[in-house]
């Protein structure tokens, strides 16, 4: 045993201090997919609990499968203390909470994933502070060592975001920029100048007051493009399109 599973990472310090990490979506019900995508060596894994089907226990068993080696950022569906103190507690370094536009969503989102004074995250004996084992250790550094994520992926979020931005215990502002473009009356037209407009002032903000801002796209040279620009926390892919892009190919290759 080696101390309680979140708070030794060093996944929010690396976060904070600027670094680039890289990570890739989890969709797929499968411990062996994402472990797969571990051991290829990304810096975290998105869980995605909005799209995805998992359950909690099902995030569980993906975090077993990576978690010890590569920090897991577990997506909840919804904003509610439940999903957010089940998804620390079976050891996610963080929570990203979509479509947040306003402060008081913010706010509520921080409220559960910081116990007290900056929060009232419940506490129960899980498998983040080893069933207990580990429970004071845990207790005392969870609060610094994990990662609040809000994502700003809707034209009013875009308009609110220097307010969204000033929420204390609010970590990383961090684009989708599928939603973003459904919210502006273009779905998937992520490239088009409106709303790559609206990426860049969200960048502004962030790096204006100090935020992390975190981006997703699907094609590489988008990805990098928006290191480029300044994007630290950065999602690349989803596994299910790693898997059909791959054997597609292989395929047409075998067919051509
Ligand atoms: C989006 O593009 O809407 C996303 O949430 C990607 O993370
Ligand atoms: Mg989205």
């Amino acid at each position: 045993m080696s101390g309680p599973l979140v708070c030794e990472n060093g996944f929010r310090r690396r976060a904070c201090a600027g670094e680039v990490l890289v990570g890739t979506i989890i969709s797929l019900n499968s411990p062996q997919a994402a472990e797969i995508l571990s051991d290829t060596g990304f810096d975290w894994l998105f869980i995605d609990a909005e799209h995805g089907t998992h359950d909690p226990l099902a995030v569980e068993s993906l975090i077993q499968a990576t978690g010890d080696r590569t920090p897991c950022l577990v997506r909840i569906p919804v904003h509610e203390e439940t999903w957010i103190e089940k998804m620390l507690d079976v050891g996610a370094s963080g929570i990203i909470a979509p479509q947040v536009n306003t402060v008081a969503q913010a706010e509520q989102v921080v409220n559960y994933a910081k116990y007290p004074p900056q929060g009232e995250r419940g506490v129960g004996i899980a498998r983040a502070h080893r069933y207990g084992a580990e429970f004071e250790t845990y207790l005392a550094q969870a609060n610094d060592s994990l990662l609040t994520v809000i994502q700003v992926e809707h034209k009013d979020a875009v308009e609110n975001v220097r307010n969204l931005a000033a929420v204390e215990g609010v970590d990383v502002l961090f684009i989708g920029p599928y939603d973003l473009s459904t919210s502006m009356g273009i779905p998937g037209q992520v490239h088009n100048p409106a709303v790559q407009e609206a990426i860049a002032k969200v960048l502004e903000v962030c790096q204006e007051v100090g935020k992390i801002p975190g981006i997703f796209g699907i094609a590489p040279d988008v990805v990098s493009r928006y290191i480029d620009m300044g994007f630290t926390l950065v999602g690349i892919g989803v596994d299910t399109l790693f898997l059909s892009q791959a054997a597609s190919q292989a395929l047409r290759g075998v067919r051509s």
